[in-house]
């Protein structure tokens, strides 16, 4: 029997069986083997060189990954928000590579991929599917696109889902530390819904058979599972819906209310509003770097995460400047007052000017 048999027999198993106390054990088992199957297909096809990883090289600051099926309108979109020229058409896969483009929005370079239309099943590997997903896990954002005369939402997010991406979601709580002896010690600090019987064994079938594990979230069987493996994707996402200018009415009322944004890549609207969506996403933010006695360079900041401090920044710039750093003067959102003299670990915000105090090489 096949990989992809053995995953549908145990599917097909779990679907039968009833969620209760009485077969959490079952279902966390046949929960675990079905991942692991899915695991082994994923390192198989990896071996098989037709699905090499990566298509295209990361370029700029943060990379976005346009999702959606055939003739969403991701190749549209991708040439109104970058330079890029990728082909459109009416007919469904139109584009057959990775197409890269760059977005620059508020002083960021952001790249864009445009991937090939996904077709059921893509996660396993149908239809060159395998590889425009593993260019998804390593987005740095996924933009889902949805075309409201064929919105198929429910399984777009399959796909994402089945290659280990979880989007909109944060890594669970669960810590597992190896021991040498000892078994399987599982402590708590919240109230969980699953047996410790059923962690332990869960252990064990994930092949840590003498661990501490602690759990700091009320996990469930799936969530609990995702935390014992390495290959999960933790991405943020936006839900979108092309093509606004087929909505009226009440529809398109309702799916402002249930989506993040709607918009018309084609009739070029809403746009502004989507590239201001995607930077808030990225979770970065602008540092205008700023020599003493000179004005701030606005036109080129340092994109840096949301949360960094000044020693982040130093890491960021060339020029081995964090040996030479003596003091820093902020102005912005982050200081008290301007020109705040700050230490290495001040933590900067949007649109801080940094203005770095370094000494001098002999
Ligand atoms: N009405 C309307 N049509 C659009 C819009 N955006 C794109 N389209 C049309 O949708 C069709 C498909 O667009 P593409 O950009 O080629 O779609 P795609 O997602 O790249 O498709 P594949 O490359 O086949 O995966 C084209 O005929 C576009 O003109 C829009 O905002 N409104
Ligand atoms: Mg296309």
């Amino acid at each position: 029997m096949g990989i992809d048999d053995r995953i549908q027999e145990l599917e097909d198993k779990l679907e039968k069986t009833p969620v209760n106390k009485a077969t959490e054990k079952e279902r966390a088992r046949l929960k675990s083997n079905i991942a692991d199957l899915k695991e082994e297909k994923q390192q198989k096809q990896k071996g098989t060189g037709d699905t090499s990883g990566y298509a295209v090289e990361k370029k700029g600051d943060k990379t976005v990954a346009l999702v959606g099926f055939p003739s969403v309108g991701k190749s549209t979109l991708l040439n109104k928000l970058t330079n890029a020229d990728s082909e459109t058409g009416h007919y469904e896969f139109t584009t057959l590579d990775v197409e890269p483009g760059m977005l620059k929005h508020k002083g960021a370079n952001i790249q864009i991929l445009d991937v090939p239309g996904l077709i059921g099943g893509a996660a396993d590997g149908r239809g060159g599917g395998k590889q425009v997903l593993s260019v998804v896990r390593n987005a740095d954002l996924i933009l889902i696109m949805l075309d409201p005369e064929e919105m198929r939402e429910e399984e777009i997010k399959k796909e994402v889902y089945e290659v280990g991406i979880r989007m909109n979601s944060t890594p669970p709580d669960v810590k597992v530390e190896k021991k040498g002896k000892g078994g399987v010690k599982v402590s708590s600090t919240v109230e969980l819904d699953i047996d410790h019987d059923t962690i332990e064994e869960l252990m064990y079938q994930n092949g840590f058979t003498n661990a501490n594990v602690t759990i700091r979230e009320k996990v469930d069987l799936d969530r609990f599972i995702d935390g014992l493996k390495t290959n999960r994707k933790y991405i943020p996402g936006i839900t979108s819906v092309n093509k606004a200018d087929l909505l009226e009415g009440d529809r398109r009322d309702e799916m402002e209310e249930e989506y993040d944004i709607l918009f018309s890549a084609d009739a070029e609207k809403n746009l502004e509003e989507l590239k201001d969506l995607i930077w808030d996403r990225l979770g970065i933010i602008r540092i205008y770097m700023k020599e003493k006695g000179e004005e701030a360079d606005k036109d080129d900041p340092l994109i840096m995460e949301e949360g960094s401090t000044v020693e982040d920044a130093l890491e960021e710039l060339p020029g081995g400047m964090k040996e030479r750093f003596k003091k820093a003067k902020v102005t912005g959102p982050s200081s008290k007052f301007p020109n705040q003299k700050v230490g290495v670990d001040h933590q900067l915000d949007d649109e801080d000017v940094l203005e770095l105090n370094l000494r001098h090489l002999e």
